[in-house]
């Protein structure tokens, strides 16, 4: 390490003028202290920050932080609330960071350790990282990588987008849930070497982990499949009606208690979006411990800490109400808990964890679509040969993975619909045009023609899409209400 500080000691003195702009900087940042570039524009800021203040220290001790928490009281509650993106630090004196380097980054050995420490908000008392000390790090990301070139020009998705990285992010790498991200649960995840498959990867929905614009993009339009009135919350109606009404009221009376966790929404018993992409990952991707967190929760409903057979039968019956409603051969609630028993093998018998139920992952996910998903429960029980084999075969992709794989082609096919039906009405019109003014007819029909191609090919070429006939206009809704 030391001798690296040097290399990029050297560099900083010898060959870059005294003023750095945020991409000289961010390529140095890459280049010479190894981490990914997209940190690049938050040093600068935390940098600025601390040569600009009174308060020198760095955000390096916890004592630091203490010391100066009590002055910076009031501010510290209006940063939190009111704090925009950094991205407004558009450059860097050469010898501000170098003293910042000299006081904090170059302590750290460890390069999580390093980012773990420029991520957090050196203002911030205790010692974690929170969503918001993210936002200049995706931005960065939206702003320079070429696979999210297409959404330049759309604001609104970049945001929508940037919100769900970190929601997705939180989701899984803080795993308590509880907004505050420590250094030990970064240093667990792999959130950092996801960040470095985006500088080598063009194509951003190759990078599942977090990052891929296609699962993003299928969060969103499922929240706003669901969301038909548009005020950005998820009633009860709207969530039974999530996956072709695959959940039973009881599960869905239990999502909306709160029970898993205190929703961000502020409105009692409606889901904001931060909460749909909780629900919609453990929805779809049981077989991860997240999920069977997530579930264990929601079905303990005396919440003593184990699943009994009391919980059990309360969710239960409801879904053989629902297979008999169906014609469906009913399972009898006896097999089901005997069948249960075989597979976690509970600790004590009849009272099953939530450590029994990671312990027998994968398999243990499937017994919450037996509790409560009528259509995944008998999906699962007449899966053909074919489907087992395509999920042996590709093993590196999870249960959440050819889920968003699938949605994102249906999402896709009914975009396309809905575009050709505008090109459709796109070219009548011009043709009226055309015969309204003979003179200009050729250019009319060529601009016309041109402008939709490109807009499709910009779309396809970017790997993902801007949709923005549909799930995204808000004052466009008359039409949009017919698709979702
Ligand atoms: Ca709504
Ligand atoms: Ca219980």
């Amino acid at each position: 390490m030391e001798k690296f500080t040097q290399k990029f000691n050297d560099v900083l003195h010898n060959e870059t003028p005294g003023v750095l702009s945020k991409e000289a900087f961010s390529s140095l940042v890459r280049e010479f202290i190894g981490i990914p570039s997209y940190f690049g524009p938050l040093i600068m800021k935390r940098a600025t920050d601390m040569c600009s203040s009174k308060v020198e220290d760095g955000p390096t001790s916890s004592v630091s932080s203490t010391k100066s928490a009590n002055t910076t009281e009031m501010k510290d509650f209006e940063d939190d609330f009111g704090e925009e993106d950094s991205e407004d630090v558009t450059q860097i004196k050469r010898d501000d960071f170098l003293r910042f380097w000299k006081k904090t980054l170059s302590r750290y050995n460890d390069e999580t350790e390093m980012i773990y420490n420029i991520l957090k908000d050196p203002k911030q008392k205790g010692d974690f990282v929170s969503q918001n000390d993210f936002r200049s790090v995706i931005r960065a990301l939206l702003d320079t990588h070429p696979g999210l070139e297409f959404l330049k020009h759309t604001a609104e998705f970049q945001d929508r987008y940037l919100e769900t990285v970190i929601y997705r992010i939180f989701y899984t790498v803080n795993k308590d849930w509880n907004g505050r991200m420590t250094l030990r649960e970064l240093k667990k995840s792999d959130l950092i070497s996801a960040f470095k498959q985006c500088e080598v990867e063009e194509d951003i929905n190759k990078v599942l982990r977090f990052f891929s614009y296609e699962h993003f993009y299928v969060i969103y339009c499922k929240f706003w499949e669901l969301d038909t009135d548009h005020d950005f919350l998820i009633d009860r109606d709207d969530l039974l009606r999530y996956g072709n009404h695959a959940l039973t009221y009881k599960i869905v009376d239990r999502v909306l208690s709160e029970s898993v966790k205190p929703f961000t929404s502020g409105v009692p018993g409606k889901m904001g979006y931060e909460d749909f992409v909780w629900f919609v990952l453990s929805e779809e991707y049981k077989s991860q411990d997240l999920s069977i967190k997530y579930w264990f929760k929601c079905v303990d409903i005396d919440n003593d800490g184990f699943l009994s057979s009391g919980d059990l039968a309360y969710f239960y019956e409801e879904q053989l109400q629902r297979m008999e409603c169906l014609a469906q051969e009913p399972v009898f609630f006896e097999d089901i808990v005997c069948q249960l028993t075989d597979m976690i093998k509970p600790k004590i018998e009849g009272f099953i964890t939530l450590e029994d139920m990671v312990r027998s992952l994968p398999m243990s996910g499937n017994t919450f679509n037996v509790l409560f998903n009528l259509n995944k429960f008998i999906l699962f029980e007449t899966r053909d040969p074919f489907t087992i084999r395509q999920e042996r075969e590709e093993k590196h992709l999870t249960e959440w993975d050819r889920f968003a794989r699938v949605e994102y082609m249906r999402l896709s096919q009914e975009d396309d619909e809905i575009m050709s039906e505008a090109d459709d009405v796109e070219n009548l019109s011009s043709f009226a045009v055309s015969m309204n003014e003979d003179e200009d007819e050729d250019t009319n029909n060529n601009s016309s023609n041109n402008s939709s191609d490109s807009s499709r090919s910009s779309r396809s070429s970017g790997g993902g899409k801007t949709n923005t006939s549909s799930a995204w206009d808000d004052d466009d809704d008359d039409d949009d209400d017919e698709e979702y």
